[in-house]
């Protein structure tokens, strides 16, 4: 028996307020034929069983008389990282399939698309969903990422498909185990098997966004914590007034955690991976950027200041990303080869693949960042960016830079740059935080929505629920195709159909009001400091969503 924090004792009893949508007999409405965002052709030539269907939408319907329902049985994977609100996903599929039938069950398979493959699972009875419930964390049944993409794993998965007798898979994920969804429903559907696919939006990077899919769930929350602990940090340095702090924050490719953290908390850069790749910035015009910001402050005797670095930053500037994408072939083309060599071996079998410009790049890099860049890749192929330390490059280089600029002053000459660097990390501390009021509702409704999408036959679909910033009584229900949100992209040395992520759009809103505001924030200190998450109180402390899908979907015009 663990012993539970007074918070979770009371958070425990909290109820997720679900859209008025699911609170009763629903009814499907289908929309128009769908179509990808691009590749069109591709897609469908890879997807001809589940390219084109229409989107659902469930409206409330209380003269629909329930029909003869059966149980249902789901089996649900957790997959990739950790992101806040996966067991009230979980909670809201038992929930959902309980009040189609109560005698449907659910089961879950342990660590991740492996327990599907290796029939290792649990069924999730009552009380085991009842101990975490609002629970942060993906405990209950663990999570991995395993790459779920072939037909052997399919297989073995039908299997226990069938041995359960499992109506659904639910695979609650990022973009890249939302793609293997649809993959999977599409070899599911292709082979007769008669089980369905769902996919739920996860991950507290805030990329698997778009049109349908408002917003990924564990976002809110774990911004929400990184702008707790900024805040913190901010108010450190303004009360010593001695360091410069650069926070590396998590959110692999894209720039979205950062940007709403610099929203939450006000520091006097954020720098933003996509407005790099745009402008073509090297690493030495960011370098000489954030070194004018620290001489203007010193100049007013400011000698500190807070910077966020997004994690994948790297992959952004040009250079750099030629060198990786050649990194990724090489290293995907030569892998059995590779593998077999020591460390030091695989460095000089690697450089003399590279191209010229590429090997100049690498050189030109310190060599511990250039030996990160030639880490083992995920299973999806990805730079594990976490393991890069940005944040420390960054302000070796700024150091370096000073040191030139000081050449021949004293350290007490009044235009003397001071400069004492501080390096933090956000990135596991937020993903398993307790969920916010919004990630608890979102993730339960998502997972309720999910059995009505079972229930209703759907395979291949990601369950969406719309209107986020609305109350969530009147959140809008239903399901997008996955093939809808693809378009091919090269992964691992090949040409894939996945899902397109979300980056940071610089003629979006929450990157405009972070642009109009730079030169103030990184002149004078306009620190803003949110503190921790709030589970009681007040609505407007309780249940504010992220300041990104507020100015995502809040019409100019009325904005107070
Ligand atoms: P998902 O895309 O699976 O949600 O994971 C996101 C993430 O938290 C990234 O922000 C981070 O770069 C990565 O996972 C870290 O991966 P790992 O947990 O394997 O160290």
């Amino acid at each position: 028996m663990t012993t539970k924090s007074v918070l979770q004792k009371l958070r425990a009893s909290y109820q997720p307020k679900l859209p008025q949508a699911l609170c009763g007999e629903v009814k499907m409405v289908m929309g128009d034929p769908t179509e990808s965002v691009a590749d069109q052709e591709q897609i469908q030539q890879q997807f001809p069983m589940t390219y084109g269907m229409p989107q659902i939408t469930f409206v409330p319907d209380d003269k629909a008389k329930k029909a003869d329902a059966k149980p249902i049985n789901v089996g649900v994977i957790l997959s990739g990282g950790q992101a806040p609100g996966g067991h009230n996903v979980i909670s809201g599929i038992f929930d959902g399939i309980k009040r189609i039938h109560p005698e449907s069950r659910l089961y879950g398979f342990l660590m991740g698309p492996d327990g599907l493959v290796k029939h290792d699972y649990m069924e999730l009875t009552a009380d085991i969903i009842d101990e975490y419930r609002n629970t942060g964390g993906f405990d209950m049944i663990g999570s991995g990422r395993t790459k779920l993409d072939k037909e052997e794993q399919f297989e073995k998965g039908l299997e226990i498909i069938r041995e359960l007798n499992l109506r659904a898979i639910v695979i609650i994920g990022g973009d890249d185990s939302n793609t293997n969804a649809a993959i999977m429903a599409e070899y599911y559907k292709a082979h007769g098997a008669k089980v369905q696919v769902i996919g739920c939006p996860k991950t507290i990077d805030g990329d698997l966004k778009n049109e349908f899919i408002e917003a990924s769930f564990g976002f809110d929350t774990a911004t929400k914590v990184y702008s707790e602990l900024i805040g913190n940090v901010e108010r450190d340095c303004f009360s010593a007034r001695k360091y410069w702090h650069f926070i590396k924050l998590m959110g692999r490719s894209a720039s979205h955690i950062a940007l709403e953290c610099a929203l939450q908390t006000q520091p006097n850069l954020c720098l933003i991976s996509e407005e790099v790749e745009e402008y073509c910035l090297e690493l030495s015009d960011i370098v000489t950027s954030i070194t004018n910001i620290v001489v203007k402050r010193a100049k007013r005797g400011l000698n500190f200041g807070t910077i966020l670095v997004p994690e994948g930053l790297i992959e952004f500037i040009p250079s750099c990303k030629a060198l990786i994408e050649q990194l990724n072939e090489i290293m995907a083309k030569f892998k059995p080869e590779v593998s077999t060599l020591d460390p030091d071996a695989q460095v000089v079998f690697i450089r003399e693949h590279l191209d010229p410009e590429n090997l100049s790049t690498l050189d030109s890099l310190p060599k511990t960042l250039g030996r990160q860049l030639m880490l083992d890749r995920d299973p999806h192929g990805n730079v594990q960016v976490s393991l890069i330390e940005t944040e420390k490059l960054l302000s070796t280089l700024v150091k370096k830079k000073l040191k030139q600029i000081n050449k021949g002053k004293q350290k007490d000459d009044p235009d003397y740059v001071k400069f004492k660097a501080m390096h933090h990390f956000f990135g596991y501390e937020g993903r398993c935080a307790a969920p916010s009021n919004f990630d608890a509702d979102y993730c339960y409704a998502l997972g309720f929505n999910a059995a009505q999408l079972i229930n209703c036959g759907a395979t291949g679909y990601m369950s969406s629920v719309r209107d986020l910033i609305k109350p969530s009584s009147e959140w809008r229900c239903g399901g997008i195709p996955i093939t809808m949100m693809m378009n091919i992209e090269r992964r691992n040395g090949e040409d894939k159909p996945v899902i397109r992520k979300a980056l940071v759009d610089m003629k979006d809103r929450p990157f405009l009001e972070y642009s109009n505001n730079r030169a103030t924030w990184s002149k004078e200190t306009c620190y803003v400091y949110p503190g921790p998450i709030q589970y009681f109180g007040p609505s407007e402390l309780i249940d504010q969503p992220t300041k990104t899908l507020i100015l995502e979907h809040t019409p100019e015009d009325e904005e107070q």
